[in-house]
């Protein structure tokens, strides 16, 4: 066996002009509740520090720019506005994979996540599946006439460019990841593996989960644990295209967590990873709505163990790496039945 210890940690509402020093606060408590359950990764989600300011046009790039951190050359955990969490974490003995936007020292703006060990960056992803538009979505005023409880309750109202619609502006505010789905070692937590063996990883960050490409190219690494945060919208039915009017707040919610569970479980069980995935949750600014859902899914595409609350939570599960051996040697070894002279068209299209 080779245990380890593991963490999805689940950040509840953050607003839009919640300070960064409230939300460093809460991520500090939560690494120290992790550590205190033995912990030695803990899994964090998406834009981590801040909002989900994508769902916002925002004009003032000053504002945009406070939504990023300005990353040195050596590493998020150098990066003076969210040191105390790394720091925090180094003296807890607990790795941590976090997302954040990352600002290059040339200006370059990333959704990212880093891998951090003992206060050194083991490695870093930028997400490369980034969802919604570059512009707003226009307003229907039709849709206002035919709509109108649902233009009048606000839920987008405020922040949107036109009234009436949501946004999902990452296409706007970030570059498109440049790093590649990279497979590595996290040689730290070899000791609590039980083994020399230290664990295989691999990072995504939300909409990404839901495309089997980038899983895959994981899996034929042989990643053993996969790191995915996420900020998933509860409800826009105008960005997914519906009529408002057919689907209660209540069944979109469920619809969301269902794909939500249904590409996390598949994609971790094809694969033959354990997954821990974790939201940022809650109803931010009291209006916008963001599933929850963390958990950490095995192998063979269990749940182990997932959240209980909207609010801030660590969802512990003590995992066997070795579980990963089943799947990879068997129903998914690679190898012996894949059969990638007929997959050409997934990467010429
Ligand atoms: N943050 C993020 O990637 N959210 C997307 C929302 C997609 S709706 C256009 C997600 O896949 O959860």
């Amino acid at each position: 066996t080779r245990l380890l210890r593991v963490a999805a940690v689940q950040v509840g509402r953050v607003d839009r002009s919640t300070p960064r020093s409230q939300v460093l606060a809460r991520l500090i408590s939560l690494l120290e509740q992790a550590a205190r359950q033995q912990v030695k990764l803990a899994v964090f989600p998406e834009t981590t520090f801040t909002t989900f300011f994508p769902r916002y046009w925002i004009e003032d790039d000053t504002e945009v720019a406070s939504f990023f951190e300005k990353e040195p050359a050596s590493g998020i955990a150098d990066c003076a506005a969210v040191k105390p969490f790394f720091d925090k974490a180094k003296d807890l003995g607990v790795d941590v994979a976090i997302g954040y936007g990352e600002e290059t020292p040339e200006g370059t703006r990333y959704n990212t996540a880093s891998y951090v060990s003992n206060g050194q960056t083991v490695s870093k992803y930028r997400k490369i599946h980034l969802p919604g538009t570059f512009e707003p979505l226009r307003f229907l005023s039709s849709l206002t006439e035919t709509h109108p409880t649902y233009y009048i309750s606000g839920t987008f109202e405020p922040f949107s460019k036109e009234p009436g619609v949501t946004n999902q502006l990452e296409k706007k505010y970030f570059q498109p990841g440049n790093l590649g789905f990279k497979a590595f070692r996290a040689p730290s937590l070899r000791a609590t593996c039980d083994g020399d063996k230290s664990p295989i990883v691999g990072q995504l960050i939300c909409n990404d989960r839901r495309w089997a490409e980038g899983w895959r190219v994981y899996g034929l690494q042989g990643v053993e644990i996969m790191c995915i945060g996420y900020n998933t919208t509860a409800w826009a039915p105008q960005l997914w295209g519906i009529d408002p009017d057919l689907m209660t707040r209540e069944a979109a919610y469920a619809d969301a967590i269902f794909h939500h569970k249904l590409v996390c479980q598949a994609h971790a069980y094809t694969n033959s990873t354990f997954l821990i995935t974790s939201a940022r949750c809650g109803v931010d600014d009291g209006v916008h709505p963001l599933i929850s859902g963390s958990m950490i899914v095995d192998p063979e595409g269990h749940i182990v163990a997932e959240n209980k609350t909207e609010e801030d939570e660590v969802v512990v599960a003590e995992i066997d790496l070795d579980a990963c051996q089943q799947g990879k040697n068997k129903t998914f070894a690679f190898a012996k039945h894949r059969r990638p002279e007929h997959y050409s068209a997934i990467c010429d299209r």
